[in-house]
């Protein structure tokens, strides 16, 4: 048998080829892949039998380590425009790592946004260290400038308040947005930007389908209320008429009217017995429905010591309500 026979029937044996694939820690499965820093090694393996035997060969391993993406996004935790008035208000944002490795976030807030009816001014921009969900003075961290976010490790996500005061003299129903934008410290821009040796363990730092860069908008809407209170006598005299004399019944129409966007709460209308006069017991109504003068469960109470005092709770704007009494002149 010459050596090209005996080749031949090497070929002819058997042979088989399987690649091993092998990750080597850390090896978290992530939203953005596998961890930065990740060796992927791979080793073929044939085998095969050339007439003596079965033989296995392994090739040469290859070994693969895991760049760093850049990637985030960030959202707008408020379910809609946040009602506010003159003062502080707070907005509240979400920013997620989308990269596979740990990295810090710039952040910039932005008030003066087109189209608003009014611009805030940012007084500060906070992390939520409790983690509750709500801005929490003096215990959740304002952040110093340049305002950074800790590094953050893959898929970690934290809540960011954007603090504003909203000026004096907006009126009831003006919206205004504030954009706020985070970054990648490492760097940002067009997918697929590298920033060599930038990433973890001195990997290639590369730019993600997010750029790497996100903004997100808040928005808030004016809701101021005010409450108008409106008095009105008429008088019955024993005579017929409407002069004032011993006897004469006055009643009184008090008027509450709660007028704007929003609502008030705790709303309370009292009023004094006048010097001179003497309650009509039973006559308190409220929208032309009698209370009684009982303390009890409906809204009023009445006596001629102590006058008459109407409970509401909470009213919403665009609510009139009409309180009546009579006195009698001593
Ligand atoms: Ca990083
Ligand atoms: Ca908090
Ligand atoms: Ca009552």
């Amino acid at each position: 048998m010459n050596t090209q026979t005996l080749l031949h029937r090497a070929i002819a044996a058997s042979v088989t080829v399987t690649a091993g694939l092998a990750l080597l820690a850390p090896t978290v499965a992530l939203a953005a892949g596998v961890s930065a820093g990740t060796l992927i090694e791979n080793t073929a393996v044939a085998s095969y039998d050339d007439g003596a035997g079965p033989r296995t060969i392994n090739s040469n391993t290859v070994t693969v380590r895991v760049d760093e993406l850049l990637d985030v996004t960030l959202t707008s935790l408020d379910p809609g425009p946040v009602p506010t008035r003159p003062g502080e208000a707070v907005l509240s944002f979400e920013l997620t790592n989308q990269g596979n490795g740990p990295e810090a976030f710039r952040l910039f807030a932005n008030p003066s946004v087109a189209g608003n009816d009014f611009d805030v001014t940012v007084t500060a921009i906070a992390i939520d260290s409790n983690g509750n969900g709500v801005y929490d003075a003096g215990v959740d961290e304002i952040l110093a400038e340049p305002q950074t976010t800790a590094e953050l490790a893959p898929d970690a996500v934290v809540t960011l308040f954007v603090l504003v005061a909203v000026p004096d003299g907006v009126s009831d129903t003006q919206t205004s947005n504030v954009e706020l934008a985070a970054e990648a410290v490492t760097g940002n821009g067009a997918p697929g930007t590298v920033f060599a040796a930038a990433g973890v363990d001195g990997g290639d730092a590369i730019v993600g389908t997010t750029e790497a860069r996100a903004i997100a908008r808040g928005s808030l809407v004016v809701g101021i209320t005010s409450v108008g209170l409106t008095k009105a006598v008429s008088l019955r005299d024993p005579f017929g008429g409407d002069s004032a004399v011993p006897g004469t019944i006055a009643t009184f129409t008090i008027t509450a009217t709660v007028s704007g966007s929003g609502s008030v709460t705790d709303l309370v209308v009292t009023d004094a017995i006048p010097e001179g006069t003497t309650y009509t017991e039973g006559t308190l109504a409220l929208d032309g429905a009698p209370l009684t003068d009982a303390a009890d469960a409906d809204a009023g109470v009445a006596s001629n010591a102590d006058g008459i005092r109407v409970e509401f709770g909470p009213v919403p704007g665009g609510t009139v309500h009409t309180i009546t009494f009579d006195v009698a002149i001593d």
